[in-house]
């Protein structure tokens, strides 16, 4: 244990982790912050970045909190801003309220805190302390902490294997996993910004690529179609829903067709090499949108893509008992041919089906 940090403040430090776990994916382009406020053991306020991102946490907390935050400590999960947004800074708001200690797990990577946060309490005389759970922290912040330091979104390649190591069948739409792995499928779609297939994938299968699930369908992420030329079908289910979710076709073109554009679909205009869409400024040009997350659902091609560019961070591998057999379309990795870059981070068991969660090991 760091000797800085009593048990009470790795206690509190994880409790507010927790907290702003709860508004991931809800925050626009803002990270979801959690701020405890803790006076004498005891928890005074609580605040996590609103949908939308704004207001910030340490501004909801310190409401909560009242008269109580003088002489408290302010436990938040990254560092206090810094700058003038649509109210002053949290870390000038943390001042006015008087709390005497903040302690915080990472450093903003915001041009416009970086540090300035920490060094504006430290001016006023509070006591502040950086790094707590920091490693856990990063994790939650891995997708904005991604955009800010990497120019681009934290990419997730999702992939669903059958036993002999396939991810569909030629021409046919086939189920792989049961319906625990396909509930998972769409609670990884409701906390990430963005998920993108490949042409042949909407063809092939028809996907809405939204999220089902009770109570979270307005989670559904921004839908990205690689199709270079722009050849989508207007009867696609996609195309249907443009208007509900977000779809952007991702094309070389310099306009779409107008029977796409005049039902709401999106033009994101990208380069190719060599014929092939550049990924690399493609998810550059995501970030610079303010996109921090992407899931990546198909088809074997993408995949290919995107692993050889080395773009991926993590892994979600469902692997399921069933065969495929005849006209199997072979998945680009298996169980058995995750790149040794990758370390496995957890397996869940859904149902028949097994998770495996793998990320960089950097
Ligand atoms: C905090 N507490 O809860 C969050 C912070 O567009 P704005 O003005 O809301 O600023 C967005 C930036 O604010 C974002 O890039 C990050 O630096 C910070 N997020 N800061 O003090 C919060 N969500
Ligand atoms: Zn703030």
């Amino acid at each position: 244990m760091n000797e800085k940090f009593s048990h009470e403040d790795h206690r509190f430090m994880a409790a507010c982790l927790r907290h702003a776990r709860r508004n991931r994916g809800l925050t626009g382009t803002n990270p979801s912050v959690g701020t405890l406020i803790v006076r004498e053991g005891r928890v005074v306020g609580r605040g996590i970045t609103a949908q939308g991102g704004r207001p910030h946490a340490e501004t909801l907390a310190l409401r909560q909190a009242g008269e109580a935050a003088r002489g408290a400590t302010a436990y938040v999960s990254l560092e206090p801003c810094a700058h003038h947004g649509v109210t002053p800074p949290c870390a000038q708001a943390l001042i006015d309220a008087g709390v005497s200690r903040v302690i915080t797990a990472w450093i903003d990577p915001d041009a416009r805190v970086d540090g300035q946060g920490h060094a504006m309490l430290i001016e006023a005389g509070i006591k502040v302390e950086t790094g707590l759970l920091a490693q856990m922290a990063a994790r939650d912040l891995r997708g904005y902490l991604n955009r800010k330091t990497k120019n681009r979104p934290q990419v997730i390649l999702k992939l669903a294997v059958s036993r002999d190591g396939m991810i569909g069948r030629q021409g046919e739409e086939v189920s792989i996993t049961g319906p625990l792995a396909r509930a998972y499928g769409h609670r990884m779609r409701a906390e990430v910004d963005g998920i993108l297939v490949g042409r042949g994938t909407v063809q092939a299968d028809d996907p809405d690529l939204t999220c089902r699930l009770s109570g979270l369908e307005q989670r559904s992420p921004h839908r990205f179609i690689l199709d270079t030329n722009a050849t989508l079908s207007t009867e696609s289910r996609l195309v249907n829903s443009a208007l509900r979710v977000p779809v952007s076709l991702i094309t070389t073109k310099s306009a779409l067709p107008s029977s796409l554009a005049s039902v709401g679909v999106r033009h994101f205009i990208a380069e190719a090499h060599d014929g092939t869409l550049a990924l690399p400024e493609i998810l550059e040009d995501m970030a610079a949108s303010g996109l921090s997350s992407l899931l990546v659902e198909g088809g074997a091609q993408v995949a290919c893509s995107f692993l050889e560019a080395n773009l991926v961070d993590e892994i979600a591998l469902f692997r399921a008992p069933v065969e495929i057999g005849q006209g199997g379309i072979a998945s680009p990795i298996t169980s058995d041919s995750v790149p040794d870059t990758f370390a496995l981070a957890r397996t869940l068991q859904l149902g028949d089906d097994t998770l495996e969660l793998y990320s960089q090991a950097s």
